[in-house]
């Protein structure tokens, strides 16, 4: 298998600097000799820099630096589509902004093999506000509502191909804003929040989705967010929510997504280098894209386990 990895130091999305550092922490932390070492082929692009766009203006005043995050929208969905069509691309964030560059691309080429595509987001966040609804006027918030069809993102390249809610599904949540609620609540998107998490443990409702995503033989979409895991064991991220996933469960995730086999793309999003803690989070991260790949401590049989 092909890992092509972009960079996407993002740093627009949010107001705390630092995400930027983002790509140049994965490749110090070994993303791509850990992914060789389970057998991928890996190809590192680089990083894309965002494509020029003049002035835009917006009907909600707290949004800030919408053309940059319409350039990196841009280029990134050009720089995902182009990867798509050579191997599994691997986004080395940058805030969560960028995925509306990333799944814009994934969209297109899912479109153009006329495939389905289904999207996971890994995330303490719904990240479902639309530029007119964000009161913190942070477009990290923005990516799912982007991805999901909502209007307001007139501003934005019109989105290649809507992803039905029924192929959404929001894993790990605990912070969801009244507006962003209120949209929920009346999709049909997935909702695992950490209630259920609690409840049913991890493996029940993600083999749910991911057994949806087989029967359609569907293309899937990883966004891992780094507040998805648990501020005590990643601090490097600019919104920390109390209640995360813990260790053994984001591998245990990484880990069925993996046996899935379904996994086409995945987005690495809201590492704040600056904020770290000798590089553990970081390291995390690649160790859950290592899980996510193949690794195992023992290969044991399937048969009798799943
Ligand atoms: C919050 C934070 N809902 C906002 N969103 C974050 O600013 O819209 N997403 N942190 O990951
Ligand atoms: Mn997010
Ligand atoms: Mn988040
Ligand atoms: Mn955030």
């Amino acid at each position: 298998r092909t890992c092509i990895l972009i960079g996407a130091p993002v740093d627009s999305g949010q107001r705390r600097p630092g995400c930027l550092m983002g790509p140049a922490a994965y490749r110090v932390a070994g993303l791509a000799a850990t992914l060789q070492g389970l057998g991928c082929t890996v190809q590192d692009r680089g990083d894309v820099a965002p494509a020029p766009v003049g002035d835009v203006s917006c009907d909600n005043a707290a949004v800030h630096h919408l053309s940059e995050t319409i350039g990196w929208t841009r280029a990134l969905a050009e720089a995902g589509q182009a990867a798509m069509a050579d191997g599994m691309p691997v986004f080395m964030g940058g805030d969560h902004s960028l995925s509306l560059g990333s799944v814009a691309g994934v969209a297109a080429h899912a479109a153009a093999v006329g495939r389905p595509l289904f999207v996971l987001w890994l995330d303490a966040h719904s990240d479902f506000h639309t530029p007119l609804t964000t009161s913190s006027g942070n477009l990290h918030g923005t990516p799912m509502a982007y991805i999901a069809g909502r209007a307001g993102f007139d501003a934005f390249p019109p989105f290649p191909a809507t992803v039905p809610e029924s192929h959404i599904c929001l894993f790990g949540i605990r912070s969801v804003d009244p507006a962003e609620g209120a949209a929920l609540y009346d999709s049909e998107i997935t909702v695992c929040d950490m209630r259920v998490l609690d409840e049913f443990g991890v493996v029940v409702p993600l083999r749910r989705f991911l057994d949806r995503v087989r029967a359609a033989d569907g293309l899937l979409h990883v966004s891992l967010d780094v507040d998805f895991l648990d501020p005590a064991i990643a601090p490097a991220v600019g919104t920390t929510v109390p209640g995360g996933t813990t260790f053994r469960e984001a591998h245990l995730v990484m880990e069925l997504l993996h046996d899935s086999g379904l996994v086409t793309s995945l987005d690495l999003v809201e590492l704040n280098p600056f904020l770290d803690e000798r590089a553990r989070t970081a390291q995390l991260m690649v160790d859950l894209c290592a899980s996510l790949m193949g690794r195992k401590v023992f290969d044991r049989p399937t048969r009798g386990f799943v």
